[in-house]
């Protein structure tokens, strides 16, 4: 049940000065940042990082939307850490997303709308679907050595 799951506050999250307010949300629900560090993604990285969605008609604008600025990487670790990080950054599409989730607070933007302007949809955050694409792309945006082991206090009223 303890999980591990990827975070990436994309270019506009970034550019909008919204890292701390961000990072503070996933901190008070006490999950576990386990690693974390600022990148300016290449294309070649970018389309490793999205290539589920190859096919898809907005690959090259997400892979262009991705690469247009820094964003910054969390892995964070806790239980059900999938879930619990999807459920605070809220739906894909910002319209649909609720109120008091990070896309529902910070966007309103629907993906119909960033198809039709040729965007990648700016929805500020990306977070791991599932725990087979956690670990994955864990592993794509972490070396082992920047991955950390250490006790939060939450761990010892939690757990
Ligand atoms: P999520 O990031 O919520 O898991 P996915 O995996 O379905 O969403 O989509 C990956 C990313 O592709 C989304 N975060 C969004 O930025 C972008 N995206 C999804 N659908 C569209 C669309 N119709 N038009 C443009 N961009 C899209």
């Amino acid at each position: 049940m303890i999980e591990r799951s990827l975070i990436i506050i994309k270019p506009d999250g970034v550019q909008r000065s919204l890292v701390g307010e961000i990072i503070r949300r996933f901190e008070n629900t006490g999950l576990k940042i386990i690693g974390m560090k600022m990148v300016w993604a290449d294309r070649k990285f970018a389309e490793e990082h999205y290539k589920a969605h190859k096919a898809k008609p907005f690959f090259k604008d997400v892979v262009d939307f991705i690469t247009e600025g820094p964003i910054v990487a969390l892995a964070v670790q806790g239980v059900h850490a999938v879930d619990n990080v999807r459920k605070l950054v809220g739906s894909t599409s910002p319209h649909e997303a609720m109120p008091g989730t990070i896309r529902g607070d910070f966007a309103h933007l629907s993906m119909k709308y960033a198809s039709e302007k040729g965007s990648g949809g700016k929805n500020i955050i990306h977070a791991s679907g599932s725990q087979k694409e956690a670990e994955q792309e864990i592993k794509l945006w972490f070396k082992k050595n920047e991955l950390h082991s250490y006790k939060t206090v939450h761990e010892m009223h939690v757990f």
